[in-house]
């Protein structure tokens, strides 16, 4: 038994987020936590949504409500999404809370002790019809690298490059759309980001070669062209003050830190905000510092590596304290909607409220997770969902447990019959499974998401196959009593598939584990060589035949969705 930290990266706190901010970070962490868990490891999977910054002011300021309503009411809205996705947090945080600003003030005293920190006159964004500082995405115009006229001050979205709003190309105030700009001196905190570059590097290069190549590569990008030193503090009303302790001049002025200073800080925040809820609950830092014995994995879309991999890690190290840094990096490429951008902005694709209105949180779990965009960005279209899910999950699986126990009820009754000892079909079933499942284990272990889900497809396949070659409906009219040892083989293996499949699809897994009133049914995992046996459910068990576990989408579903999202990105 091993401790695992996982977090997956913030959610913004603007807008509920579209199905490929679900399967770039929340969902793999969640499978891969449920996993874990079921294995028997000591897991804390944390998240919490990312509040600072520009983006929540601007939103606020639409809405017409104060930014700290605003992300109180918005962080309500995601948290029960995520709820209906099942996603198993441990604890699910918000980066303005009173534990988040403590610890990143106290980063932020430790690195001005160690030297890190410097104070720099810079010459920022200023409109005077707006009558403030314009930072980040308050300023928007054309990205200086691809041409891109939307580009915001801090990003541009298109090529993904980090920008500073006097690289913009005819800036214009995202507040009132002024283009008269001027550029003003004022002071910010800076992070001599370059005077650790070498200490980065050592850093990564302990790590890469473990890492999957899309993180290695972004953090090798970055390193190559050289770490720079980047301001750390913001002219905004929201966020964390800049200490006055410390900086009693800067904090005067309503200094406060930048979103991505105190984002990823907010993991170790949201830990402390769990382990104050209860005394039960171990002190945070236990998990955070001189926490060598814990294993900790992150997950995250391409875009935010960087900020994992390179920029955090320098944070940390610049403390010069022990801190927990990131073992293992899981990133994402994009899921693509028909080829296109997934847009929170202009609110092009499915978004996750939207898909719980539509279908149940399993069949988004596990077209997701079985078309996660790993080794390159996979598209979303509602033909290919409607494909999978009424074939592996419909058509597959639970054709399998309803053929299974409705014909078993209606030959032999309510409870799992008996039949004949297993015999050779049995034994090269459990050598197949057994195999399966190991393989399954595997790809679960190494994070590789596809791979698993093909696995677990082959797990249920599996059953089907030994279905057609024992034909129970026609050994019953010969053989009852092999029928019967048919039946209660397939049996074992529905109890398998709720065990095993529980990390993808936990609904569905609940539904076909409380088919059988076992006595102590508590096992939270079945070994290779466990299931090999196919004994879990002896005869006799008392079953019942659970609902059908996934409508079919039909055609007439399929038009409707098209409908109302768009059969594509130009629609
Ligand atoms: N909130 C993701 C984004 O909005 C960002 C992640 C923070 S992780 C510390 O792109
Ligand atoms: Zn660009």
């Amino acid at each position: 038994m091993a401790r695992h930290l996982i977090t997956s990266a913030l959610p913004y706190i603007n807008g509920i987020k579209h199905l490929g901010n679900m399967v770039g970070s929340m969902l793999p962490a969640d499978v891969y936590s449920r996993y874990l868990r079921q294995r028997g490891h000591d897991v804390l999977y944390i998240c919490a949504t990312d509040e600072h910054g520009t983006p929540a002011e601007l939103a606020a300021k639409e809405a017409g409500i104060s930014v700290a309503e605003f992300c109180a009411q918005a962080h309500d809205a995601q948290k029960a999404v995520y709820d209906g996705f099942e996603l198993s947090f441990d604890y699910f945080g918000r980066s303005s809370s009173a534990q988040n600003r403590e610890i990143t003030q106290h980063f932020a005293r430790r690195l001005q002790e160690n030297g890190f920190i410097e104070e720099r006159a810079i010459r920022q964004v200023y409109s005077p019809v707006d009558g403030r500082f314009l930072p980040d995405r308050y300023v928007e115009g054309t990205c200086p690298h691809c041409g891109y006229d939307k580009a915001r001050g801090d990003q541009c979205e298109n090529c993904t490059r980090v920008l500073d709003p006097t690289d913009l190309i005819e800036p214009r105030s995202a507040i009132s759309g002024s283009t008269e700009l001027e550029v003003r001196e004022t002071k910010h905190l800076f992070l001599r980001q370059s005077a650790l570059q070498h200490e980065v590097e050592a850093w990564v290069a302990e790590h890469e070669e473990e890492w999957p190549q899309l993180a290695s590569s972004i953090a090798r990008k970055w390193l190559t062209e050289g770490l720079h030193d980047r301001a750390i503090t913001r002219d905004l009303d929201w966020g964390v003050p800049v200490p006055a302790d410390t900086w009693p001049e800067l904090a005067a002025e309503g200094k406060v830190f930048y979103v991505w200073f105190d984002a990823p800080i907010e993991y170790i925040g949201a830990t402390k905000e769990w382990a104050d809820l209860d005394p039960a609950n171990r002190d945070y830092k236990a998990w955070w510092y001189e926490a060598e014995d814990v294993r900790y994995t992150q997950f995250m879309a391409k875009d935010n590596v960087p900020f994992h991999t390179v920029m955090f890690p320098a944070t940390q190290l610049a403390t010069r304290e022990p801190w927990k840094k990131v073992d293992y990096v899981k990133a994402f490429n994009w899921l693509t909607y028909y080829g296109g951008k997934f847009s929170t902005s202009q609110k092009r694709g499915v978004f996750t409220d939207q898909a719980l209105e539509i279908l149940p949180a399993d069949f988004w779990r596990y077209f997701l997770i079985a078309n996660a965009p790993e080794s390159d960005d996979s598209s979303f279209t509602w033909e290919h969902f409607a494909a999978t899910v009424n074939k592996d999950l419909g058509g597959t699986l639970g054709n399998f447990v309803n053929r299974v126990l409705t014909f078993s009820r209606k030959k032999f009754g309510d409870e799992v019959p008996a039949g004949t000892a297993a015999g050779a079909a049995e034994a090269r079933l459990g050598e197949q499974i057994a195999e399966l499942l190991a393989e399954y284990e595997g790809h679960m272990e190494t994070l590789q998401y596809r791979k698993a889900a093909a696995a677990l497809r082959a797990l249920w396949s599996a059953g089907n196959a030994y279905l057609d070659e024992k034909a129970p409906w026609l050994e019953v009219k010969t053989d009852l009593e092999g029928a019967a040892l048919t039946l209660r083989t397939a049996m074992n293996l529905i109890h398998l598939y709720s065990v095993v499949s529980e990390p993808f699809i936990p609904a569905s897994a609940r539904a076909m584990r409380s088919a059988f009133d076992l006595a102590d049914d508590t096992a939270a995992w079945v070994t290779p060589e466990q299931a090999k046996a196919l004994d879990a459910v002896p005869a006799g068990t008392p079953f019942t035949v659970p609902p059908v576990l996934f409508a079919r989408v039909t055609e007439e579903d399929l038009e409707s969705y098209r409908d109302r999202f768009g059969g594509s990105p130009e629609a």
